[in-house]
């Protein structure tokens, strides 16, 4: 049984190694909150990816908080449960605020697979014992500069380059990518900064051979993405606008992609993120894991679910090193030629680094029933 006895909700702050720029804004340092459940002497990790402010999606981290506190942790403390997925018995009804409740269920997971001794990768039906890797390259100054950090990436081995797009920055970029580097896997991600009538602009892509275009269109649109689907060549993949495996199954019978990027904490959680991965799958279309710029508490979470059969792409997942000088957690995470080794030990296989923790935590509180 999955008993839940106690909760610990922290926050903290860490400088980025690099400046990532995105279509939505430029971002320097990562806020992060991070929940730990107890339970029979065992601790179960997990971590928000809601931002400071609504750029992404729509949660934040003060409502997220809000939310853990005076709702949705309290649906859970002192309980116990079945198994993970019984926690949406618990959570399932509330409206929205997904990123928010994959804290409390992604941590479930993990406490209920080391309760088990069994790899969470595993116990969600995965198979891999390594997963194939890309990066996320946020907009650079110029061309010369988006060449360099490419071919710096490409140099590691990383097996999927994607570079951040908008109006006025992709055709560019992609040119002189493509120019340079001909053979590489190579995508685009706009993060909704189009509309329909920038329709020629996407279209313009489909010369630079990408494996697809990323949320071009609204965040929360799937009828337009449809229809630019049908003036454009290239795959389109489906992020921000997929926040449940309802979403997923409407996009794609209206054909609003071909691909998707599934994040776990976006869909609320392991189990949600697995029915979205099995209606991709339905449909005959790949998925791949995204990243949220995680701290090592995530990133071991998307390690585990990419090991799932339908992940055939490679996926955000990067080395923590390219990310933090010092990570909350205690093991490395690093790919190796594109390849992510997957935590061998039980749950998501990684220990918080409480010193360092307790060092730089702006919040750590403790709940109880
Ligand atoms: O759209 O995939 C995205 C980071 C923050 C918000 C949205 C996105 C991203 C990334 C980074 O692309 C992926 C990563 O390196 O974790
Ligand atoms: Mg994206």
């Amino acid at each position: 049984m999955l008993r839940i006895d106690a909760a610990e909700l922290m926050v903290v702050r860490l400088p980025l190694r690099f400046r990532f720029e995105t279509s939505f804004g430029v971002q320097t340092e990562k806020v992060v909150p991070l929940l730990v459940l107890h339970g029979d002497g065992v601790q179960g990790l997990a971590e928000g990816t809601m931002e400071f402010a609504p750029m992404y999606r729509e949660e934040t981290i003060a409502g997220g908080l809000h939310l853990l506190r005076e709702v949705f942790l309290p649906r859970v403390l002192g309980r116990t449960f079945a198994n993970p997925q019984e926690l949406e018995g618990a959570l399932g009804g509330f409206r929205g605020n997904r990123m928010a409740r994959a804290m409390v269920e992604m941590a479930a997971w993990d406490l209920w697979a080391r309760m088990l001794n069994v790899p969470l990768g595993t116990l969600l039906g995965g198979t891999r014992t390594s997963v194939e890797v890309g990066v996320s390259l946020g907009i650079q100054a110029d061309q010369a500069a988006t060449v360099d950090v490419v071919r710096r990436h490409v140099e590691q081995g990383y097996r999927r380059l994607k570079l951040k797009i908008k109006p006025g920055w992709d055709v560019q970029p992609v040119r002189a990518t493509r120019e340079a580097f001909p053979d590489i896997r190579l995508t685009v991600d706009a993060n909704s900064a189009y509309t329909l009538a920038d329709s020629g602009r996407v279209r313009a892509l489909d010369d630079f051979d990408l494996t697809y275009i990323e949320q071009p269109l609204a965040w929360d649109d799937l009828v337009d993405h449809a229809e630019l689907q049908r003036r454009v060549l290239t795959p389109l993949c489906l992020d921000e606008s997929v926040a449940s495996a309802q979403d997923a199954r409407k996009g794609l019978a209206l054909g609003a992609g071909r691909v998707i990027n599934v994040k776990v904490a976006r869909v609320g959680g392991h189990a949600e993120a697995r029915r979205v991965h099995d209606v991709a799958q339905a449909f005959g279309v790949p998925v791949w894991c995204g990243g949220m710029l995680e701290s090592g508490v995530g990133r071991a979470h998307n390690i585990h679910l990419s090991t799932l059969p339908n992940f055939t792409l490679p996926g955000d997942t990067s080395s923590a090193s390219r990310y933090w000088a010092t990570d909350v957690i205690n093991e490395p995470l690093e790919a190796e030629d594109g390849l992510m080794q997957v935590p061998t030990g039980a749950g998501i296989g990684v220990s918080l680094n409480r010193e360092f923790i307790g060092q730089v935590a702006e919040l750590h509180e403790e709940m109880r029933p």
